[in-house]
Parts: structure tokens; C-alpha cells; sequence
């Protein structure tokens, strides 16, 4: 019996044309997959580089960016879960932050600082809002740009710029002189580690710990679009996938590393999409925008707290100023500078408090920026009259002696199943061999 071809109503030709002619123009930042992006502004800027010749023959490399470099400001998007009195104690510790750097560059300039100082100018909403979404319990490790993680995590500016010189009551006894410390009792705070991505395995380590001892916890921790870069990044954050551990990721994504432009640095469009490589959620916020940057960070939390693994944020913004003090990003194309600068994290959330949401009266609003400056000097003067440590004390306290910390079980005795122990020498020599 002849088989009758069956006619489908829709044949793989259809009534489409082939000529192109009724072709829509294809669209190459389609996603096949989804990453949530809470931005209300995508700008649009490049940076490329140029190499000229002077008159001697000689190559001079400098950058250019082009885009829409005057597209209007976006708005700050209202946040799902912050309260008036959340966002504007959120406001106070970005205030906090970017007056507490202002006066660590002057005492730089009067002297006073051993080594360099870094600043986090124009990504305060990112450190801020990120630290403001962790519960009591859960732990985090800054970053050279996260002083203001420092602050809502119960740090003094005094503590901040006492280490910067160097002091006797710096958090290291004057033992360092930039940011390497933490706090294991009090605030849970792991010591920045100044190999680029080596803290994400370190952090995915203290949940494991954590979760050994019967507790899912949130482990926040932040790298930059060069940092992340590293071989350790993706070991550390693949690590902590398969265990599904609560890692916080934030990638702070300010378009520079050092002197290389993040065109240069990742051929992606996003660096959220990394995510999907991993097999965990990725999240696109705007950095300079504290309600969006909160909002992902207290999700990525609470999927911590629910056991349900990592998370990363890509918060975008820029560098405002320079790699550390001694470097005045004289290859930052300037337009790019002025564009960055209308979207200022402190003016733009000062503008949602006080005109757009009138949760913060012009008065009360300069009241609040006065008692954080007066909070500044005073901590300015703890810090600058702190005594250099007692030269007959260098010795101590460099290495872990015998007694100087107890490392204890935060959360209960770790809980390991019974009858697991117990392999025999001859086996693991086996595995050796
Ligand atoms: C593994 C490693 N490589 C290089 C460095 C030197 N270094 C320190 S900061 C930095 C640039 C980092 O840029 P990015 O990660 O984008 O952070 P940003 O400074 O922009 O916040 C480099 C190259 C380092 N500390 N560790
Ligand atoms: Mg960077």
C-alpha cells in the first residue's frame, strides 16, 4: 500500500520567504539562557585602544571611549524589601564611607599613612548595601574596595585608618599596614587575602565548616572583573557549586583593572553569565543603585541560608578614581570619568530619599550629613593620636604563637557519620601509589 505523504500545515518552509526580504534584522545580544537584569540603565560605552606615533616614531598607547555618553541618569529602582529606615541607614554608612576616605587621603597627604591607601569612590552602594543584606551569623571577606563593608559590619573608621598608618591600636597593632585583618570572634570577618580570587576557596571552606557543624550559612565575598580572571576563581566557585555551599559572589564589575579596560580583560558581554558555566544563578545589578544591589544580595542569602548553594552578582559601576593613591588613572579616557559622575552612588540615593520618596527632610538630611562628618573627625583623632607601636614589640605578634587564638566551633560539634572512619594504612598507600 502506497504510503500518502503527509502534508504538516506547518512544513519546515511554511509560507516563509527565503530572500531575506521579510527577514527581521538578527538580533546578536540575544540570551538563549537567563540572567535577570535588574539595571534600569544599560550604557552603552567602549573602550578601544589607540597607538600613535609621536614625531620620533615612538608607540603611544592610549584609550578612547565611545557610546552615548549623555543618556539621561536612570532612577533608582524601589527596592522589594528595604524599609525607610533601612535605606536611609544604608545612605548613612555610604556617607560614612566615602567621608571616612576623604580624610584617610588627606592624612596620606599630611604624611601619615605607611604604604598606599586605596579608595572604593563611586562603588559605596555596592560595599554597603552588600554587607547590609547578611544576617548576624553569616561571615564575609573584604576587599581593597569594601571599607565600607568594614563599617555596617560593626568596624570603626578609627580601625580603618589607624591600620592605613599603622598604629599601635590598629586592628594588627601596626603589624600591617593596609587591610589585612579580620575578626573571627566578634564580626565574622575572614582577612583579605591579596592574591586575587585565592579568598572565594577560603570562603567556600568557612561554609563547609559551618555546615558541618549543622548550619547553612551566608559567606559573602567580592572580586573584581580582573580578579576574576584567576584559575583559583573558578575552582572556588565550581567547588562551592557541587557542595552547594552559600556563597555570596560579588563581582564588582568597574570596568577597570589597574590599567585594563574589562574590554580587555573577558570577551563575554556579562560577566554574570559566568554563572551559567557553573550551574548557579547569575544576577546583573546596576552598583551604584544600594535598593538593586540589597535586593540581589539578601536573595543570594537567603537561597545560602536555605542550603540551596551560591549565588553571583555582577554589580556594575566604575572606578572613580585610580588603582590605589599613587595612581592618577591618567589612561582613563576623561568623558568616562563625567558620565560615571552623574551617576554617583551618594547623590543619587540622597535625591530618592529626599525629593523622589520624601523620606528624608532637607533639614534632617543635613543634620545626618553633619553628625557623619562630626563621627569622622572624632574617629580621625582616635586614630592619628593612636602612638606608633613600641618598637621592643615588633617581635610579637607577627606569627601564631602558642595560645594567641583559639579556633573553636562556632555553631556546635561538627556532625560526622558514624562508621566512616577507620581506612586502612595499606589502602590509602594504594591511592598513593
Ligand atoms: C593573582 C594576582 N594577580 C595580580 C595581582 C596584582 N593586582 C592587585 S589588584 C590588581 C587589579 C585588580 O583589578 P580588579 O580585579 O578589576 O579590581 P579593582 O581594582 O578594579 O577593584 C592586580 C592586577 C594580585 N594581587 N593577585
Ligand atoms: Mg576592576
Amino acid at each position: 500500500m502506497a504510503i500518502k505523504k503527509k502534508i504538516s500545515k506547518h512544513s519546515s518552509n511554511g509560507n516563509r520567504r527565503r530572500d531575506g526580504a521579510s527577514q527581521s534584522k538578527p538580533d546578536h545580544n540575544l540570551r538563549t539562557y537567563s540572567i535577570p537584569d535588574m539595571r534600569l540603565e544599560q550604557p552603552d560605552l567602549s573602550v578601544h585602544q589607540e597607538i600613535e606615533k609621536d614625531k620620533d616614531g615612538a608607540e603611544h598607547v592610549r584609550y578612547e571611549v565611545t557610546g552615548n555618553l549623555d543618556a539621561p541618569v536612570p532612577p533608582i529602582r524601589d527596592s522589594k524589601y528595604l524599609s525607610k529606615q533601612q535605606c536611609i541607614e544604608i545612605y548613612r554608612y555610604m556617607l560614612l564611607n566615602r567621608k571616612m576616605e576623604v580624610a584617610l587621603e588627606n592624612v596620606y597627604k599630611q604624611g601619615k599613612v605607611v604604604g598606599g591607601v586605596y579608595f572604593g569612590l563611586g562603588q559605596e552602594a555596592c560595599s554597603c548595601a552588600s554587607a547590609y543584606a547578611l544576617d548576624k551569623d553569616d561571615w564575609f571577606a573584604p576587599m581593597i574596595r569594601n571599607q565600607g563593608s568594614l563599617l555596617v559590619r560593626g568596624f570603626r573608621a578609627s580601625d580603618t585608618m589607624m591600620q592605613y598608618m599603622a598604629k599601635a591600636d590598629s586592628p594588627t597593632r601596626g603589624r600591617d599596614g593596609t587591610s589585612h585583618f579580620g575578626d573571627i570572634e566578634k564580626r565574622n570577618m575572614v582577612s583579605p587575602i591579596s592574591m586575587l580570587g585565592d579568598l572565594i576557596p577560603v570562603m567556600a571552606g568557612v561554609a563547609l565548616g559551618a555546615r558541618l557543624q549543622g548550619r547553612n550559612i551566608a559567606v559573602m565575598t567580592y572580586i573584581g572583573d580582573g580578579g576574576q580572571s584567576t584559575g583559583v576563581t573558578y575552582e572556588g566557585i565550581n567547588f562551592a557549586a557541587v557542595q552547594d555551599l552559600g556563597l555570596v559572589l560579588v563581582v564588582e564589575s568597574n570596568l577597570w583593572a589597574y590599567s585594563t579596560p574589562s574590554e580587555m580583560q573577558y570577551r563575554c558581554k556579562d560577566l554574570a553569565e559566568r554563572a551559567i558555566g557553573y550551574g548557579i544563578p547569575g544576577i546583573i545589578v546596576d552598583g551604584t543603585d544600594a535598593c538593586q544591589v540589597y535586593d540581589a544580595a539578601r536573595d543570594a542569602v537567603e537561597r545560602a541560608h536555605r542550603g540551596e548553594g551560591p549565588t553571583l552578582i555582577e554589580a556594575k559601576m566604575m572606578r572613580m578614581k585610580g588603582h590605589a593613591i599613587h595612581d592618577a588613572a591618567a589612561y582613563v579616557p576623561k568623558p568616562m570619568f563625567d558620565f560615571w559622575k552623574k551617576r554617583d552612588p551618594i547623590a543619587r540615593f540622597e535625591n530618592y530619599l529626599v525629593k523622589e520618596k520624601k523620606w528624608l527632610a532637607a533639614k534632617e538630611n543635613a543634620e545626618l550629613i553633619s553628625d557623619v562628618e562630626r563621627v569622622i573627625e572624632e574617629e580621625r583623632e582616635i586614630a592619628v593620636n593612636s602612638p606608633m607601636p613600641a618598637p621592643e614589640s615588633a617581635e610579637g605578634g607577627v606569627f601564631c604563637e602558642d595560645g594567641c587564638h583559639e579556633i573553636k566551633p562556632k555553631y556546635g560539634m561538627p556532625k560526622i557519620k558514624k562508621g566512616t572512619g577507620g581506612f586502612k594504612e595499606t589502602e590509602a598507600a594504594v591511592h598513593l601509589k
